[in-house]
């Protein structure tokens, strides 16, 4: 009869590891237009007209705003190309990336 062999095996091991997700930060600047900003977050973020005012005017008021969570190659990107898409119109806007907690 074989051996059924458990030794070494425990919970934490068969636990399959989730991806760490990070936020993509909207910070406020004093140049780019507020419709600019809303234009942004509704076509490289996919937020509504709503949201993405509601968004907008919370970096504004406060210095900055969560725009959403992704992994951390989504979050990298998306950002990355707002980036990319403020700097063609010469405007500073800025995003960044952070690991949640
Ligand atoms: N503060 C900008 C202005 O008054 C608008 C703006 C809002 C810019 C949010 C960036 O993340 C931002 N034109």
């Amino acid at each position: 009869m074989p051996e059924t062999i458990t030794k070494g095996r425990t919970d934490t091991e068969l636990q399959v590891a989730r991806p760490r997700l990070h936020k993509v930060i909207l910070l406020n600047d004093d140049f780019t237009p507020r419709g600019f900003v809303v234009k942004i977050l509704k076509y490289e973020f996919r937020l509504g007209e709503a949201k993405a005012r509601q968004v907008m005017t919370t970096a504004h008021q406060r210095g900055a705003c969560v725009v959403g969570v992704f992994t951390q190659d989504i979050a990298e990107t998306k950002a990355t190309n707002a980036v990319d898409a403020a700097r063609k119109e010469g405007y500073p806007l800025l995003f960044t990336t952070e690991p949640e907690e």
